[in-house]
C-alpha cells in the first residue's frame, strides 16, 4: 500500500487550561500547540501535533519556530512524496537537523494516516503489549508548601499513584520532606529540568535519604559527565529527559551510568519511530523507560497512551487524563485516566481517537494549507 500526501492543513489551537500555570515570570490561561492534519491522494487522513512549549526554554524551539519549519521544510520535503511505511515519509525530513517538536507533529500524522488507511490502531503497529498505561501526574512549583500539599492530596484522590514534582533551587528538599511526611510510602519522584549547578552536589545528596523512585535531569542536558559524577554518589537512579535527543545518547549514557532510567518522548525525540528505538535500546540493554510528556492535546496524548504501552514501558508515566489540563480537548472519545490508569485503544484505528474538527475551529488561532504543487 503506498500513500502520497498531497495537503497538508497547519493549525494552531490555543486551549484554556483547567488550572493556570504560574511559572518563574509569568502565569499562562492557556496553551498553543500546532496540529497537523495530513490529507492523502484518495482523501484518507491523518492527524499529528506539535507540544512544542511557547517559550524556547525545555529546549530550542518554541511554537513560533517550528510553524515556518513545518511550512517551509517538513511539509514541502513530505507533499508528494510516495511511501510505504511512516519511516520512510519521515525520511524525507532526515536531511534537516534537530527542529524535533516540528518533525514530531509530521511523524505523528503520517503513523495516524498509515495505520488508519491500514485499518489497524497504533498501538497494534507500534508492538504495543500492555493494556493500561499507568498515570502520573507532574506537579508544578507552588506559591506555599501547604498549596502543594493540598495539589499532591487532590492527584491521590482522583486515583493517581505516582506523584512527580517539578523542584528547582529553594523548592527541593523542603518540598520533597513535607511531602514524605505527609503522604508516607507513596511513589514520588522530583524533575529538576537541568536547573542545578555542579556545585550543588551536596544538595542533591541530601535528597537521596527521600526513597524517590529518580531524579529527573538535575543538570543541564549537555553534562552527562555531572550525571555520571553525582549517579557514582547515589543510591537513587537518575532520570534523564531533555539530554536524551537520540537512541545513540542512549549508549553513551549507559557507557557513562548517568543514568539508570530514561524518559522517553515522543515530541522531543522527534516523533513515535525514534521514541520506539529508543524504547527498544533500553529494553535490550534491560534499562527501564516511561512514557514522558509536554502537556499534550488528544493528539499527541493519544500517541504518548499508545506509545507507553509497549513492553518496554515499566515504570508509571507522566501520561493523566487530559482532563487534568484541559477544559475541553479536541479528540473524542476524550483521554481519561480511572484508577490511575489509562486504558488503551486496541481496536480503535489510527491514534484510537477521533479529532473533532468543530472544536478545532472553535479555537483555532491560526490555519494554514499547503498543497502539493
Ligand atoms: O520535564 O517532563 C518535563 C512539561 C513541559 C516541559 C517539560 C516537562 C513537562 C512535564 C509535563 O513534566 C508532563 C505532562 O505532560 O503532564
Ligand atoms: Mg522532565
Amino acid at each position: 500500500m503506498s500513500i502520497t500526501v498531497e495537503r497538508a492543513d497547519l493549525v494552531r489551537v490555543r486551549l484554556p487550561l483547567q488550572h493556570a500555570f504560574r511559572t518563574s515570570s509569568h502565569t499562562k490561561q492557556h496553551l498553543d500547540h500546532i496540529l497537523v492534519r495530513l490529507t492523502a491522494g484518495g482523501g484518507a487522513v491523518g492527524w499529528g501535533e506539535c507540544a512544542s512549549p511557547s517559550d524556547p526554554y525545555y529546549g530550542p524551539e518554541s511554537v513560533d519556530t517550528c510553524w515556518p519549519m513545518l511550512r517551509d521544510r517538513f511539509v514541502p520535503l513530505l507533499l508528494g512524496a510516495e511511501w510505504t511505511t511512516p519511516d520512510e515519509a519521515t525520511a524525507t525530513g532526515a536531511r534537516i537537523r534537530g527542529n524535533e517538536f516540528a518533525r514530531a507533529a509530521v511523524d505523528m500524522a503520517c503513523w495516524d494516516l498509515w495505520t488508519r488507511v491500514s485499518g489497524t490502531s497504533l498501538a497494534v503497529a507500534l508492538g504495543a503489549t500492555q493494556p493500561t498505561i499507568e498515570a502520573g501526574v507532574s506537579l508544578g512549583i507552588e506559591p506555599t508548601l501547604d498549596d502543594l500539599l493540598d495539589e499532591v492530596a487532590r492527584h491521590l484522590d482522583d486515583g493517581y499513584r505516582r506523584i512527580k514534582l517539578k523542584i528547582a533551587p529553594g523548592w527541593d528538599v523542603a518540598a520533597v520532606r513535607a511531602v514524605r511526611d505527609r503522604f508516607g510510602d507513596i511513589t514520588l519522584q522530583v524533575d529538576a529540568n537541568g536547573v542545578y549547578q555542579r556545585a550543588d552536589t551536596p544538595l542533591l545528596r541530601e535528597l537521596d535519604e527521600f526513597d524517590l523512585a529518580m531524579i529527573e535531569q538535575p543538570f543541564q542536558p549537555a553534562d552527562l559527565m555531572a550525571h555520571a559524577q553525582l549517579q557514582a554518589l547515589l543510591r537513587t537512579p537518575i532520570c534523564l529527559d531533555e539530554s536524551i535527543d537520540a537512541a545513540a545518547t542512549v549508549d553513551t549514557v549507559l557507557h557513562l551510568d548517568a543514568a539508570r532510567v530514561i524518559n522517553v518522548k515522543v515530541s522531543r525525540l522527534g516523533g513515535l519511530g525514534p521514541a520506539k528505538q529508543v524504547h527498544d535500546v533500553c529494553r535490550s540493554a534491560g534499562v527501564p523507560v516511561w512514557c514522558g510528556g509536554m502537556h499534550e492535546f488528544g493528539v499527541g496524548r493519544a500517541a504518548n497512551v499508545a506509545l507507553g504501552a509497549l513492553p518496554g514501558f515499566t515504570l508509571p508515566s507522566d501520561v493523566s487524563g487530559s482532563d487534568k489540563y484541559y477544559l475541553e480537548d479536541v479528540v473524542d472519545p476524550p483521554i481519561r485516566a480511572t484508577a490511575g490508569r489509562v486504558p488503551v485503544p486496541y481496536d480503535r484505528p489510527g491514534l484510537g481517537h477521533d479529532v473533532v474538527e468543530d472544536v478545532v475551529a472553535k479555537y483555532t488561532v491560526a490555519r494554514e494549507v499547503i498543497c502539493a504543487s
